[in-house]
Order: structure tokens, then sequence, then C-alpha cells
């Protein structure tokens, strides 16, 4: 049984979530066995997160990446989500990485916010266009965001919010809850089992979804920086994780335990269908076109 009180003492979070009051659900996990808290939906005052963090100046940089097809498909519908429902009230800036910066769509911002558009390369592999984020974001960090914003968010863009996605989910390290996993038994979880890859694991605590990770500059930029090492020793070794970057950062999250977790209404799929735990859904999956997006 979980100690919700204990679990805000000790964790890294403690000095926000333990002076606002987290409570506990009956139909749900709340809580690590590290004593990490997972926020659920009835766990949290929303108003008091959003001025705790406004007194302490808390700011959010939000990666995102829009390289190829991807950029038309779904960038625009993110942004102006994001617009509507991730961090309102916080200074955010997003940090949009494209090969394509002139295509980058012109969104009207609300105040405190703003956008930088950083050029990359195109790689010719998806599989690379995916775990060469890990490279990208570890430099942004270093050139930039470590000056003007106290924590990160990285995002796949093909997702749409449709709810609160606040400061409640801030932390000094954030993970996510696979929509797909988090109700079934460890054996099924796709971690990496193939020995000669950095992203090995036999068991681990959750299986984590790639498609969000944040938390303080400083650990986000640790996380980067240790899934993009793993990535290009793997090559190297002529080998591939299973789920490519979203494996390294499943081995990353079992060896540095991340100080909080996001239940699956962060990153829902209804394609699931009801489940009575998701109360809320605060961010979907969009579709996936992967006959015409996939072909590069
Ligand atoms: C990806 C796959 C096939 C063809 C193209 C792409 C692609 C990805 C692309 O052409 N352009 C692009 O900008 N991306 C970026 O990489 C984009 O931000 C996208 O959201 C992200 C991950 O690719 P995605 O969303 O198609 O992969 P998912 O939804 O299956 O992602 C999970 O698994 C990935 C690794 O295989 C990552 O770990 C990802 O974080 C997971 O959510
Ligand atoms: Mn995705």
């Amino acid at each position: 049984k979980c100690n919700l009180e204990s679990a805000q003492m000790l964790n890294l979070d403690s000095s926000v979530d333990a002076s606002l009051n987290l409570q506990s659900r009956p139909d749900v996990l709340t809580c690590t066995y590290w004593k990490a808290a997972i926020i659920w939906e009835g766990m949290f005052d929303p108003r008091l997160y959003d001025e705790m963090h406004k007194m302490k100046g808390s700011s959010v940089a939000l990666t995102v990446f829009a390289v190829g097809r991807y950029l038309d498909a779904y960038l625009h519908t993110f942004l102006n989500s994001c617009e509507q429902h991730f961090m309102v009230g916080l200074p955010v800036t997003y940090y949009v990485f494209t090969d394509m910066p002139e295509k980058v769509p012109n969104i009207k911002l609300s105040p405190l916010r703003s956008m930088k558009v950083i050029k990359v390369e195109k790689n010719s592999r998806w599989q690379d266009v995916s775990m060469m984020r890990m490279k990208s974001i570890s430099d942004v960090i270093e050139s930039d965001i470590r000056h003007h914003c106290t924590h990160v968010f990285c995002f796949d863009v093909d997702q749409v919010f449709t709810g609160r996605f606040g400061s409640e989910a801030l932390g000094d390290s954030v993970a996510l809850l696979h929509a797909h996993y988090y109700h079934l038994p460890k054996h099924f979880y796709t971690y990496d089992r193939n020995p000669n890859s950095k992203a090995y694991m036999e068991t681990g605590d959750f299986y984590y979804h790639a498609a969000i990770f944040g938390g303080s500059w400083k650990s986000v930029k640790a996380l980067t920086e240790a899934c993009y090492q793993g990535i290009m020793e793997d090559k190297q070794n002529n080998v591939e994780a299973l789920w490519h970057d979203e494996s390294h950062l499943n081995k990353y999250m079992v060896l540095h335990k991340p100080s909080k977790v996001l239940s699956p209404e962060y990153c829902w799929d209804t394609s699931i269908g009801f489940r009575s735990d998701i109360q809320v859904t605060r961010l979907l999956w969009a579709p996936k076109y992967y006959d015409t997006l996939r072909t590069l």
C-alpha cells in the first residue's frame, strides 16, 4: 500500500507535491514503490499547482519534431492544441525541429509564449528520424534551453491535446505510462531483450511511452545524452533496439527512476475503448496514416 505523504517527503518533487496535498484514488496505483507520485485526475488541485509554479518562476520548453511529411500532417493541429491546453498560464517556449523551417505554420501565440524553429537534416531511415531526436534535444538544452527554461517536455508530433496538461505534470524527471501496457502484467512489456543492445533489460517497473518525457533541463539533458550514447554504441555494434529510442528510454528509466509518473490520461489512444479508470483524456493519439506517411 502506498503512502502518498511519505512519498512526497522522500522524492525530489517533494517540496511542491507535499505542500499541495496530493490525494490518493482507490481504483488506480497512485504511487510507485520508490515513492514517486503517479498523476491521475482527482489527485491534485490544478489551481494550487499553477499558483505554486508561477511563484517559483517555472518556465517550460516544449520540443517537437516535424520532419518530412509529418509537418503537414500533424504540426498545425498539435501546436494549436498546445495553445489551448499545455501549461496554460506559464511561460512556454516551443522548440520546433524540422527540415523545412519555411513551412512551419504561423500560429498566433498567447502572451508569455514563443516559438523557436531549428533546422535539422532529414534522415533517410525513419528509425533514425526518431532516434536522433535524443541528440538534437540534448544539444538545444545545452545551447539554449538551460539559459531560458526551468523544465523541458519532449513530445511526438502525432498527437492532439484535448484537456488540461498542466503544471501538475512538472517534476524533476517525468515519464509516461504507455496506454496499451499500463494494465497488463509485466511479461507483456516490449522491452528490448537482445543482450547485444545497450537497451537490453529483463524486467522493469513499467512500460513507459517515449511519446512524452520531461523534467528539469538538467535531468532531461542527462537522459537524452545517455540514450543517444546507447543508440550510437548500438550502431557501432550493428544492432538496433526493438522500439528504438523508446527501448533506450525504458532502460534509462529503470536505472534512474523518474520522480513523477504520468497516468495514460496524458497520452490516451481512443482505439483502446472505454476504461473506467480514464476519467479525462488530456492528449490523444492522432490517426496514423502509415500507408502514405511512412513511405519517406
Ligand atoms: C516515423 C515513422 C515512420 C516514418 C516517418 C516517421 C517520422 C517521425 C517522420 O517522418 N517525421 C517525423 O518528424 N517523425 C518524428 O518522430 C515525429 O515527431 C514523430 O511523432 C516521432 C516518432 O515517430 P512516430 O510518432 O511515427 O512513431 P510512434 O508513434 O510509433 O512512436 C513511438 O515509437 C517511436 C520509436 O519507434 C518513438 O519512441 C516515439 O517516441 C514513440 O511514441
Ligand atoms: Mn507517435
